[in-house]
């Protein structure tokens, strides 16, 4: 592993390395969220993302589960604790005087009569892993009294959460909700944006004034361009000036999609919620019904049979999102498709992996096969093992225990010899982005704790 460097030069890395055992690769994984942990929350890594992050936050807590009870509450606490008075949970909640575009100031939430005035965040949201960490962290709690008070206490915010999802982010009778920025899908760059994104094309003076600093830590190679960028930020702008009022965003905004991985994990969110209703006697039955309504929307509205795939739907430009990527296996996870199409999804999946230099099969962001393909930039290619944590529970849910055993491996390998970077080249293995990474950390010791602990079983339903 590369220690990071406070002092933010361009990163370093180190020769890969061997033979490292389980127990070895556990305590630096603990090491990476100890070195990021700031008091009270975990910051997404050391440099480029000093902030803490929601979806981040909510695998982070998953990965603390398994050893350190009172940090996982503490995690989710601190990020409920920015939510927004019509449950909306912010995609970051800033820590103060930290490096970071778009900043506090950026945002300007102040212009919301929801949002907190204290703590800072941004206004827009990220995918709701957070009730499914609510209910892992309760899962291997150690003092299980204290973490049923944290269920009791955690639960009005993610019903309030999920009841915002439902009432500002859906506009149909399809249980689907849609993201409004590439931001809240979590895969900033993805190709699965681009067609969206290449019908806004804002005026030059619609852009507002704004300077990256991500390039200060990161080659350009492996992040999103500047044309992306400016759309990025006129979206923010955009909101901002029309005070964050979920209304007028839903009627005016010009990227709207109903996103499979946003929606899937919100339907295993639905199910631990219902799961965490059972246990404090709270009818779990609302829960339920809003996963299957979710459930039901993604199989009849994002499954393409012709191209035997789940797949992104472009609101705006009323038509399905023809680029793929991995988060359309995304469904295995929540349990929702078939067994037939199970089979057709593992077919396609493994096609589509990447061998490297020696590994097992990982999964690509980005089919290499796809035009859209680069091994080394950011959503389009590289291997997130944030979406690998994924692909290999839902393989595991359908019981294709040795293509989900081979995916773990090669993932953990990947780590092994590099340390815990953001993402990995999906032709060389390098670590890639930035290095110091909590979720790639905390997703590797729930691997390794999972194998140990429960067989893969954490994310089923019974
Ligand atoms: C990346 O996104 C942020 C914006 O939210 C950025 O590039 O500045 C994404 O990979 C996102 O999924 C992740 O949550 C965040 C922090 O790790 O970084």
């Amino acid at each position: 592993m590369s220690p990071g460097d406070a002092n933010g030069s361009q990163q370093t890395q180190a020769e890969p390395r061997v033979a490292v055992s389980d127990g070895d690769l556990a305590r630096e994984a603990r090491e990476v969220l100890d070195a990021n942990w700031m008091g009270h929350a975990t910051r997404a890594s050391a440099r480029l993302y000093p902030h803490q992050w929601s979806w981040d936050s909510a695998c982070i807590a998953i990965g603390y589960a398994g050893w350190n009870q009172e940090r996982a509450q503490a995690e989710l606490r601190w990020l409920f604790a920015g939510q927004w008075a019509d449950g909306l949970l912010p995609h970051i909640r800033f820590a103060d005087n930290a490096r970071y575009f778009p900043g506090p100031e950026f945002w300007q939430t102040h212009r919301s009569p929801s949002a907190p005035e204290h703590p800072q965040t941004s206004g827009i949201v990220q995918p709701p892993v957070h009730a499914t960490a609510v209910w892992q962290v309760y899962r291997h709690a150690r003092d299980g009294d204290e973490g049923k008070r944290f269920l009791r206490e955690l639960l009005p915010g993610l019903v309030a959460w999920h009841e915002y999802l439902y009432r500002e982010r859906n506009r149909g009778e399809d249980g689907l909700v849609e993201i409004w920025h590439p931001w809240e899908s979590g895969m900033d760059n993805s190709p699965l944006w681009d067609e969206a994104l290449a019908r806004i094309s804002p005026a030059r003076e619609a852009i507002p004034d704004y300077q990256r600093v991500d390039l200060d830590f990161v080659e350009a190679a492996q992040r999103p361009t500047d044309a992306e960028y400016d759309r990025y930020a006129y979206l923010v702008k955009l909101y901002r000036d029309l005070g964050y009022d979920a209304g007028r965003i839903r009627a005016e905004c010009p990227f709207v999609v109903y996103d499979v991985l946003f929606n899937s994990l919100l339907v295993q969110s639905n199910r631990d919620l219902a799961k965490i209703a059972r246990v404090l006697d709270v009818d779990p039955e609302p829960f339920e019904t809003w996963a299957d309504r979710t459930a039901a929307g993604i199989d009849a509205k994002l499954w393409d049979e012709t191209e035997g795939s789940y797949g992104d739907y472009d609101v705006r430009g009323r038509a399905r999102v023809r680029a793929h990527t991995a988060a359309a296996f995304s469904p295995l996870f929540a349990g929702i498709p078939t067994e037939n199409r199970a089979r057709l999804m593992l077919e396609r999946l493994m096609a589509s992996a990447v061998t490297i230099d020696g590994l097992g099969r990982v999964v690509a962001s980005v089919a290499p096969s796809d035009a859209n393909f680069d091994p080394a930039l950011y959503w389009r290619g590289p291997v997130w093992p944030m979406i690998n944590w994924v692909v290999h529970a839902g393989l595991r849910r359908y019981r294709f225990t040795a293509e989900a055993g081979e995916i773990r491996a090669a993932l953990l390998e990947l780590v092994r010899r590099e340390g815990f970077w953001e993402h990995y080249n999906a032709k060389t293995g390098r670590g890639q982005g930035t290095e110091q990474v909590s979720w790639t950390a905390a997703l590797v010791l729930d691997l390794l704790n999972g194998e140990r602990d429960d067989g893969g079983r954490a994310h089923e339903q019974t």
